[in-house]
């Protein structure tokens, strides 16, 4: 994802566009549905969501685009709601009304790229993080996932795409990983799309949950869920021969059911998971070793940089927590406070 460069000046202008924007849909859903004579009430989910209307499944299966009042919390895929047909379907373009949102057990949100925060899939039990040997994966990437899905109360799994294309160097690199993330007591499986390799486990994996694929363009995530369901029959896209990386072929998600129950949520693919939303405590909390050693430090205060008495500084040093782990919190925290340093400069 583009770091954020725009003044605050400039986001207050989009923000404003957004704000003209919504109120107009908001206008002409109300145009649209005014007079409408409603049906009963009727639970639904969300299964896909673009601009102002949304697809809507009932217990039935049957499924309704529907409009949504702007004063709901925005909606996204997973969300379970209420929603009302037009009595008389015949006389309209039958477009439904989304009355209530109920609430969400779990939601995975992050930054758009004017820092305001976006819900990306509500009422997910599983984040199955997804890498490749193409696009490179990196664990600082992998890690920003995790913190996500600490934070938000959502089960991670690491799964590795294209395993078909696994050479001896990546075949090390990928190794080293796997151990890393199985260490902490991450789940970690690979697949390959293309030959239908490891598809059984992931399928136990998935199963009777609500899941939705993350990861970087490219790395495979509409084609996994192809290679599962047939049916989906989503769109796939080349890597780019110049930079190696997916073209953002998924633009909106969309939730499948698999046959053994539960759901698959497609996702957009993003260059990097945004953090911008939480504190380096939060952070800290995200690193479930370290979190669990920073009780230990000297100082209670301890930044975990140089003080001395350090239990995070003295556990790499002993080599008993992965350095690399390390590194990448200290560089993600950095992140997190050039951020806020630049929000408060430009405030002044
Ligand atoms: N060799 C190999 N290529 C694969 C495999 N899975 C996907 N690909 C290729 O990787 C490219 C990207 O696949 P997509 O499924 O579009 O990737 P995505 O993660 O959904 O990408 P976005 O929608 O852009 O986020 C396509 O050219 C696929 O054919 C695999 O298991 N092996
Ligand atoms: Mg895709
Ligand atoms: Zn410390």
């Amino acid at each position: 994802m583009a770091k954020r460069k725009l003044s605050r000046r400039q986001k207050w202008r989009i923000e404003k566009i957004q704000q003209e924007r919504l109120a107009r849909a908001e206008r002409k859903a109300e145009r649209d549905t005014a007079g409408m004579h409603l049906g009963p009430a009727d639970h639904g989910r969300v299964v896909t969501h673009f601009g102002q209307q949304v697809i809507v499944e009932n217990d039935r299966q049957e499924r309704f685009r529907c409009h949504f009042r702007a004063n709901l919390a925005q909606l996204v895929v997973g969300d379970r709601v209420i929603y009302q047909l037009p009595e008389d379907r015949s006389n309209d373009d039958g477009l439904g009304v989304i009355t209530a949102m109920e609430p969400r057990h779990s939601v995975l949100e992050r930054p758009d790229p004017y820092g305001k925060l976006k819900p990306v899939a509500a009422n997910v039990d599983l984040m199955v993080i997804t890498v490749a040997p193409l696009p490179a994966p990196s664990s600082i990437l992998i890690d920003r996932y995790l913190v996500a899905a600490e934070l938000s109360g959502i089960e991670p799994l690491l799964l590795l795409n294209k395993a078909d294309l696994l050479d001896a160097d990546d075949r090390d690199i990928i190794d080293e990983l796997e151990a890393l993330y199985r260490t902490l007591g991450y789940g970690f499986l690979e697949a390959s799309a293309t030959r239908a390799d490891g598809l059984a486990d992931l399928r136990k994996a998935l199963a009777g949950k609500t899941c939705v694929l993350v990861g970087q363009s490219g790395v495979g995530k509409s084609s996994i869920i192809n290679a599962l369901l047939p049916d989906a029959d989503l769109e796939v896209g080349d890597i780019s021969s110049t930079s190696g990386l997916g073209q953002h072929t998924t633009v909106t998600a969309r939730l499948f059911h698999l046959p053994e129950g539960g759901d698959l949520i497609d996702s957009p693919g993003i260059r990097e998971f945004g953090l911008w939303h939480i504190s380096e405590q939060q952070l800290l909390s995200g690193y479930r070793e370290l979190a669990e050693l920073a009780t230990r430090c000297r100082f209670r205060n301890c930044s975990h940089h140089q003080e001395p008495g350090c239990a995070l500084q003295a556990a790499a040093d002993e080599g008993l927590i992965a350095g690399e782990r390390l590194d990448n919190f200290y560089a993600i925290a950095a992140s997190l406070e050039e951020e806020d340093r630049r929000e408060r400069y430009q405030s002044d």
